[in-house]
């Protein structure tokens, strides 16, 4: 093993599609795992032709590909928790479901997305079927919106009451503990059953509509808090907070949708351009500023 003394940060994996204009999916996770102190690695199910306006097109990953893409990085790195969003198909979900079986990942944070916020298709419908039956209990926790929380509990969902029942249909589904995001609903108020306890989180409306990466950041924040030892409902907490901090601080990127600002920590206090960053032999003369 090459090493310089150093210890690793946690390694968190990421499987879940690419956006090109890196809003949402695996760059949105990658970024989120970074602002946490964390090492992402991504396995990626689907390349989709996005810009910050409308996807395009989804070319999914085929599925011995994906295999491929998660074997290699399961037999070189420890990975701590594997965040899984988008899944592209019924094929890409049952490689993942493979994988978690043949590793047993201390926590799996699984976002079961089935369309993006402009409303295009991202799992197939024999995809959200293996994610009802199958894959929902192979995860730590499985952060559904109340569309996805209505199709996958198979009701409806209006009022918090309904997010809890959809809650509790879940965990008698087998998932081991579900958080229902009420980001669509007139209250803003996320459910978190643990099939003991019910929580609820309240938060301020931050403008959702207008954002994109919302649930990717959230189940990606989630992740790193429970690799760094949190309790899920600890972990969910701060989950929430720093999304809805980096929501309040998006940015217009591109004619869309605004991403999400992960990293509006690092601007709380100017970033510090000590000396400590200049290399011990000091830099190249062409680095320094020009003299006037
Ligand atoms: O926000 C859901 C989502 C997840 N993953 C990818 C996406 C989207 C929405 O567009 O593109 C790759």
């Amino acid at each position: 093993m090459s090493t310089n003394g150093h210890t690793a940060p946690p390694i968190l994996l990421t499987i879940a599609g690419f956006d090109p204009s890196c809003g949402a999916g695996t760059m949105a996770d990658l970024k989120t795992f970074a602002a946490h102190g964390c090492y992402g690695v991504a396995a990626i199910t689907s390349m989709t032709v996005q810009n910050t306006q409308a996807v395009e097109a989804v070319h999914n990953t085929p599925s011995a590909e994906l295999r491929e893409q998660l074997d290699v990085l399961a037999k070189d790195c420890e990975i701590a928790a594997v965040k899984i969003g988008m899944l592209g198909n019924r094929g890409n979900a049952v490689a993942v479901g493979e994988f978690l079986d043949a590793h047993k990942f201390a926590h799996v944070v699984h976002d079961p997305v089935m369309k993006s916020s402009t409303g295009t298709e991202l799992l197939d419908a024999g995809g959200v079927k293996y994610v009802a039956t199958e894959l929902l209990k192979r995860s730590s926790v499985i952060t559904p919106n109340v569309p996805e929380a209505e199709i996958l509990a198979g009701m409806e969902i209006k009022d918090v009451g309904a997010m809890e029942a959809a809650a509790r249909k879940l965990v008698e589904m087998g998932a081991k503990a579900v958080i229902v995001k009420g980001g669509h609903m007139e209250k803003v108020i996320d459910v978190l059953f643990d099939g003991k306890e019910m929580h609820h989180l309240g938060g301020d409306r931050v403008k959702v509509e207008n954002t994109h990466g919302t649930g990717c950041t959230f189940a990606s924040a989630i992740t790193a808090q429970l690799a760094a030892g949190r309790s899920l409902l600890e972990a969910t907490t701060l989950a929430k907070a720093y999304v809805m901090k980096a929501i309040e601080k998006a940015y217009p990127v591109g004619k869309g949708r605004l991403p999400l600002d992960h990293f509006y920590r690092m601007k709380i206090e100017p970033l510090a351009r000590g000396t400590h960053e200049v290399p011990q032999h000091g830099l190249h003369p062409a680095a320094e500023p020009a003299t006037h």
